[in-house]
């Protein structure tokens, strides 16, 4: 058996009901095969592959906290800090009642690579709880994070593990945490990036996800004899990700016609309205029938019957959460005229709905390349948090601009070398491995 098929029935063998981490490999060793084949007694004899799927360490915790009853509840909390070959740990933090070791498993392992596209010097980790904010005050909010953070301030810092937001993490749980792990270690120093402006947080980051999917969209279609002004734009969820793709394409000529939450989406062929979308969500922390009901020419539909994939456009970008596209969405998407989709989102697209969007010639660009320009601007908050300093908008801005083009090239590039022109899955995967590989092979058996 292959080196690649025997490391991957290994992971399924030693990591038993984690489907969505078994996918993530999958995904990556497919790619890889190529790479390795070309080398196998070597990477074999090093086990190279057996350490890069098997996490440095793995932190499981009890995060105990009191309701607004006096009610004592209880949640489980994780980090996986996957690899630091690269640099110290970084990834975000998940709060959603989904969240499981094998999510945040995924989530780690996927954050090497994308780390590793950015060319800064971060290493890959994930973490989060089963907790979910939503609907709980703003007091429960701060006795759950502060609650998590007297267990994890032991093992992050700033040159070890750093932190960020993720889904159910935004400005506010990030800055309960900030404030706890300064108590607790008497520490001012970069532990969390998107930190509020007031204590160290970076111009753009907020932004960064979503306008970091547009540059990269821009530059792939920009290199296949295409354009986004003018286009259709379909985009799920309506968060943090997908608000700021929502506004950086209509700032680059696009239409966005849709946006989805967890109870049903939007379609507005006038295109969304961003300021209406933003009151709703990060001021109101509301749900999407209100979008509804202040705009007459929108149509609601509930979740479950059908999705924003079944609305005709060019391009899709995928921003709410893992496995929200499958191959009966892809389709449509391909019968409809989609000829571009990007991922905001962590793996969003199934495993056969990507593989039929390539077969069908649609562009495709995965989350590991697509949307790390958060986790870049990330680490940019670091950098400034280190010198002290801060950047203004621009100059970070157009920093996420320049590694966003980048990445693309260097996916683009790495495609092209090992035989697979068109595939950015193969080229991001390839191209995100090749470094931590040297990274790990130069430090030695560790
Ligand atoms: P938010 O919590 O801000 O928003 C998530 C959005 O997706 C909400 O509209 C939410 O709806 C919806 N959603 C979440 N889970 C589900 C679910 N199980 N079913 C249906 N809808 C769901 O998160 P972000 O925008 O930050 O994250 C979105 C995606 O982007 C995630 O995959 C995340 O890992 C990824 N990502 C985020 C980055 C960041 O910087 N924030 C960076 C790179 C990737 P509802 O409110 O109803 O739950
Ligand atoms: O999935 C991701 O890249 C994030 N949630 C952002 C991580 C970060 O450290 O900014």
């Amino acid at each position: 058996m292959s080196y690649v098929d025997e490391v991957y029935e290994l992971v399924v063998a030693k990591n038993p009901a984690q489907p969505e981490f078994h996918q993530a490999v999958k995904e990556v060793l497919e790619s890889l095969r190529v790479v390795i084949e070309a080398n196998e007694e070597k990477y074999r004899k090093d086990a190279l592959l057996e350490r890069i799927v098997t996490p440095e360490r793995q932190l499981l915790f009890r995060v105990p906290w009191v309701d607004d009853k006096g009610q004592v509840q209880v949640n489980n909390g994780f980090r996986v800090q996957f690899n630091s070959a690269i640099g110290p740990y970084k990834g975000g933090l998940r709060l959603h009642p989904s969240v499981n070791l094998g999510i945040i498993k995924f989530l780690g392992f996927e954050q090497i690579f994308k780390n590793s596209l950015t060319g800064l010097p971060i290493g890959g980790g994930k973490g989060g709880s089963d907790f979910d904010p939503k609907g709980k005050s703003d007091r429960e909010v701060m006795a759950f994070c502060q609650s998590f953070i007297t267990e994890l301030y032991k093992y992050i810092g700033a040159d070890t593990d750093v932190p960020a937001g993720d889904i159910g993490t935004g400005a506010r749980e990030i800055g309960y945490m900030y404030g706890q792990y300064k108590r607790l270690t008497g520490l001012y120093e970069g532990v969390l990036t998107g930190k509020g402006l007031s204590y160290g947080g970076s111009l753009a980051r907020t932004e960064a996800t979503g306008y970091g999917l547009l540059y990269l969209t821009e530059e792939m279609l920009k290199c296949n004899g295409k354009d986004i002004k003018g286009k259709t734009i379909a985009v799920s969820g309506a968060g943090n990700v997908a608000i700021y793709a929502i506004q950086k394409a209509w700032q680059l000529g696009g239409k966005p016609v849709t946006c989805s939450d967890s109870t049903g989406w939007i379609y507005d062929p006038d295109g969304i309205d961003v300021a209406l979308l933003k009151e709703i969500k990060e001021v109101k922390r509301g749900r999407l029938t209100e979008y509804a009901a202040a705009r007459p020419g929108a149509q609601y539909h509930e979740a479950g019957s059908s999705k924003v994939w079944s609305v005709k456009c060019d391009i899709a970008l995928p921003c709410a959460t893992q496995n929200e596209l499958d191959l009966e969405d892809a389709k449509a998407l391909v019968a409809n005229g989609c000829f571009a989709v990007a991922e905001g989102a962590n793996m969003p697209t199934t495993m056969e709905a990507t593989e039929y969007f390539q077969a069908n010639g649609v562009l495709f660009c995965p989350g590991k390349a697509a949307n790390a320009g958060g986790v870049a601007t990330s680490a940019l908050e670091m950098s400034q948090n280190s010198e002290r300093l801060s950047w203004t908008f621009e100059e970070v801005d157009s920093k996420l601009q320049g590694i966003m083009v980048n990445i693309f090239h260097n996916l683009d590039d790495a495609a092209k070398r090992f035989g697979c022109e068109g595939n950015y899955v193969a080229g991001a995967n390839i191209a995100g491995f090749l470094k931590v590989a040297e990274a790990m092979t130069a430090q030695g058996v560790v």
